[in-house]
């Protein structure tokens, strides 16, 4: 028999060099809640799997792309499948938040590999608790860590991820969460292809969404002056808490004539995501020697072709007379560069150096964005243009044995800078009252995490 699966209520499944043998143990009901994981016989297993003292279903939801479309709703189904079994290398996590993303809709459109066919598993994104994880991975993470990850299939209760693209957080925090994927592309795309110098005009759209926040908070780190643009007036109030130089509601102020008017002399680096027309009024901003990243054309992605109408033949006279350049910024391609960004951008945080606007739907039509299901809602809000900050769902509520437990447990396996990053962090959002309030309001620089930060080393 093969002694160390404990999972409660259900017959445990065991797995050799990650692959599924069929061979099962009867279930071994842990008794109470026990403060440390026992391995019962390291040399036989694997993998490990248990909760302190909470159950792993046998089952869990998970949202699968079954047909190809841009319409994520038609793309994507809800489905029940067994709680996936971790390899060698790999941990199982219980998702308790994860991100949405504008390409949700690529990749649930086949864009991002045309040769792959459905059914495959949606989502790019979450934060949570490992619940189970293979030998090799356990010398790295263990049952109850924290971590956030960037990787296929996060759409579920439960997702198996390689330990080598897992990052320990401090805690469950859906902040921590809009780092993985629009921070890091903020934070790579300006510091690789920006080449951003003080002084500088940096024009960034979409400035209050979910990557677009970071990239006006790191062009004023670089100091630069900054333009965004936003659809309202409380995105406006939101861009100017940034201290964004020159906030634009596109919706009542013209685009096009207020670029010419104030900024005569062009725009130095366009951070790009709407596409369409605003990438054209871009393109005809810039100054001499202007880059332009294209990150993304959000104003396409819900059509059939996915790239929104441009007028095109025009565009290299316009770059050869102001000698500008455009480039694509495409984030998978940046990994050799992702963990000194994720490292540096958790510093900025902790030290309160860095808003992570979250918008967890708290003032959505039909209220905050809870269980897996709510991500259809969360995607249809993303694209009315509704959300500031990153879009988050909350998939699950905290585990009772990281949230009742006193904070001394909780920490007992974890080496002392990660505690005292978990205590400067608490401390920061025990005193954030709403949702909403949460950004605006302390990215002063310094914090009261400052006494506590200086022993942490992240990452
Ligand atoms: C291998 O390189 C890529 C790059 C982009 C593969 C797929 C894509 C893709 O689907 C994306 C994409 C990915 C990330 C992102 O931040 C923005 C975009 S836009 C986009 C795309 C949209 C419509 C298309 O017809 C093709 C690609």
């Amino acid at each position: 028999m093969l002694p160390v699966l404990l999972r409660n209520g259900r017959r445990a499944v065991s797995v050799i060099g990650g692959v599924r043998t069929g061979r099962g143990t009867d279930t071994v009901a842990l008794a109470g809640v026990q403060p440390r994981r026992s391995i019962i016989d390291q040399s036989y297993s694997v993998h490990f799997m248990d909760f302190m003292g909470t159950s792993i279903p046998s089952s869990m939801k998970k949202l699968v792309v079954t047909k190809l479309s841009h319409n994520f709703r038609e793309a994507v189904s809800v489905q029940n499948a067994a709680v996936p079994t971790p390899g060698d290398k790999e941990l199982l996590v219980r998702n308790r938040f994860v991100g949405v993303n504008a390409s949700d809709i690529n990749y649930s459109a086949g864009r991002y590999d045309p040769s792959r066919k459905p059914p495959f598993d949606a989502g790019f994104e979450g934060i949570g608790e490992v619940v189970g994880l293979g030998l090799s991975a356990s010398s790295r993470f263990t049952i109850g860590d924290t971590v956030a990850y960037f990787c296929n299939g996060a759409f579920a209760e439960y997702t198996v991820v390689p330990a080598k693209e897992s990052v320990p957080v401090p805690a469950v925090k859906p902040e921590f969460l809009t780092l993985l994927v629009s921070g890091a592309t903020a934070y790579i795309a300006l510091k690789r292809l920006g080449d951003l110098a003080k002084g500088e005009t940096v024009l960034v759209t979409a400035a209050a969404g979910g990557t677009g926040q970071f990239a006006v908070q790191f062009a004023k780190q670089a100091g630069c002056h900054v333009i965004g643009t936003c659809s309202s007036d409380e995105k406006a109030g939101f861009l100017k808490s940034l201290h964004c130089d020159r906030a634009i509601n596109y919706t009542t102020e013209d685009l096009a004539k207020t670029l010419r008017k104030e900024y005569p002399d062009g725009i130095d680096v366009v951070y790009e995501s709407v596409g369409g027309s605003v990438l054209e009024v871009a393109v005809n901003n810039l100054a001499n020697k202007g880059r332009l990243i294209v990150i993304g054309f959000i104003s396409g992605y819900q059509t059939q072709v996915g790239i929104p109408h441009f007028k095109g033949a025009t565009l290299p006279v316009k770059l050869l007379q102001r000698s500008a350049s455009m480039r694509g910024f495409f984030l998978p391609h940046f990994m050799s560069d992702y963990r000194e960004a994720l490292g540096n951008m958790m510093q900025m945080f902790v030290k309160g150096r860095l808003v992570c606007e979250v918008d967890c739907g708290d003032l959505a039509e039909g209220g905050r964005f809870v269980g897996l299901e709510s991500v259809f809602r969360a995607v249809d809000y993303m694209y009315a243009g509704k959300n500031l900050g990153k879009v988050v769902v909350e998939v699950a509520p905290p585990s009772v044995a990281t949230e009742t437990l006193p904070q001394c447990e909780i920490l007992y396996r974890r080496d002392l800078s990660q505690a005292c990053r978990a205590a400067a962090f608490t401390s920061r959002h025990r005193k954030s009252k709403t949702h909403r309030s949460t950004s605006t309001r302390s990215h002063s620089g310094g914090s009261q995490n400052s006494s506590l930060h200086s022993k942490c080393e992240l990452l």
